[in-house]
């Protein structure tokens, strides 16, 4: 990204909105689109964990604990204005001294208070139910007492997520086989089902829970909930209060999210989107702004659940990426101005052209007004809404520019 210095901003955010304006578009108001969009960042992005499987590497700066997790989420959100909310897992942000089956939904106020106090507030919560006492699945697991445990630490995460959080529970399981006939696969699916049950019977009403699905890991032969398709469908048997959590890096190579994503919103599914971008597998790498994003982003504001004035018809969005090399928070600001970028890009699309041109069959012309949002350079509005919110116009620069790294690698090691 080149240098933001602003010299030209005027300027260059005058000639867009003349272009924009002759294509009906007022620039004005995509801008105020851009300020008003938010997106969850994970606790776990900022940590030793790094979301994946890099549980080990500790880079530079790391945060040692929860608060500082906090803090580092409380800067990008200072930053970026973007992120007020951070994503928690219970079983990684519970106070260090409390057992893994001893959490308590009240042991999570102290550090609620203490993530307002640095400007952020708590978001998803995540039961965690892998890395969690078994290689032998969780609520799935043939083996009761592994059930019993997680259930009443996933119960415990709707507690955590309708006193402290924003009252969405998102779920990822482990569970899966990495040998064929290692387990019988529906028989492990009516256990998965019968736990999912008893969780949602037990949680208030007013929780949200999103199930997540992945094609593989740590299976690698099956995974229970191996698709969009099984998570809706366990999701619709369990209740109104259910939807699903597509996370980019879940699929096989070839699939087309963004048809996913048309086919729930089509079905008025609630649901919550993981972003990353995903190159080989789910390397969650930091999100760019490319056009499988675009497209995903075209559908979200077709069906109008980004910003939408009632909270309750929005998906819920949150980052969740891993950095195993490059600078975590870097990624993080990279991944925020990613996401404003494609969101603003998918709000250039003409969608009257694009619909006489596919009620014709035109097809090159209907792809080419699709293409022509996608094409438009949108930084001189972000850069304009960013100088009106008193943010850094580059997120990445100002986080250079700002000396914060240096103080955390000095504080906490590296
Ligand atoms: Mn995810």
């Amino acid at each position: 990204m080149p240098t933001a210095s602003g010299k030209h901003l005027k300027e260059s955010y005058e000639v867009l909105g003349r272009e924009l304006a002759e294509r009906g578009i007022d620039i004005g108001a995509v801008k105020e689109a851009v300020k008003d969009f938010k997106v969850e960042i994970p606790s776990w992005l900022f940590g030793r964990f790094g979301g994946g499987r890099f549980g080990n590497y500790m880079p530079p700066g790391a945060a040692l604990d929860s608060r500082a997790k906090m803090r580092d989420a409380a800067f990008v959100h200072k930053l970026t204005g973007a992120t007020p909310r951070v994503a928690i897992h219970a079983g990684w942000d519970k106070p260090p001294e409390v057992a893994f089956d001893d959490i308590e939904a009240d042991q999570f106020a102290d550090l609620r208070d203490y993530a307002r106090e640095q400007g952020v507030d708590f978001g998803t919560v995540s039961p965690t139910l892998f890395l969690e006492g078994t290689h032998y699945g969780s609520l799935s697991s043939n083996l009761a007492d592994v059930r019993r445990r997680l259930i009443r630490h996933a119960i415990t995460a709707c507690e955590i997520a309708e006193k402290y959080g924003e009252q969405i529970v998102t779920y990822w399981l482990p569970d899966g086989t990495n040998y064929p006939a290692q387990e019988d696969l529906w028989a492990q699916e009516e256990r998965l089902r019968g736990s999912m049950r008893e969780i949602y019977d037990a949680a208030s009403d007013k929780v949200l829970h999103l199930i997540e699905y992945k094609l593989f890991e740590p299976g690698t032969y099956s995974t229970v909930i191996c698709d969009a398709g099984v998570a809706k469908d366990i999701a619709q048997s369990l209740g109104e209060r259910t939807g699903v959590l597509v996370d980019m890096g879940h699929h096989a190579w070839g699939v087309n999210v963004t048809q996913i994503v048309a086919r729930l919103l089509g079905m008025g599914v609630p649901g919550g989107f993981h972003f990353n971008t995903r190159y080989a597998a789910d390397d969650d790498h930091a999100i760019e702004p490319n056009l499988s994003m675009y497209a995903i982003f075209c559908e979200l504001v077709k069906a109008d659940v980004v910003i939408n004035p009632d909270p309750s018809r929005n998906w819920a969005y949150m980052v969740d990426q891993c950095s195993a090399l490059e600078n975590r928070i870097h990624a993080a600001l990279h991944a925020v101005d990613s996401l404003q970028v494609t969101f603003a890009k998918a709000l250039l699309l003409d969608r009257e052209r694009l619909a006489a041109y596919q009620a014709e069959h035109n097809i090159i012309l209907a792809n080419r007004v699709f293409l022509d949002a996608f094409l438009t350079d949108v930084r001189p509005i972000l850069r304009m809404a960013r100088r009106e919110q008193d943010l850094p116009l580059d997120p990445v620069e100002g986080y250079d520019a700002s000396g914060y790294q240096k103080k955390i690698e000095k504080e906490r090691g590296g």
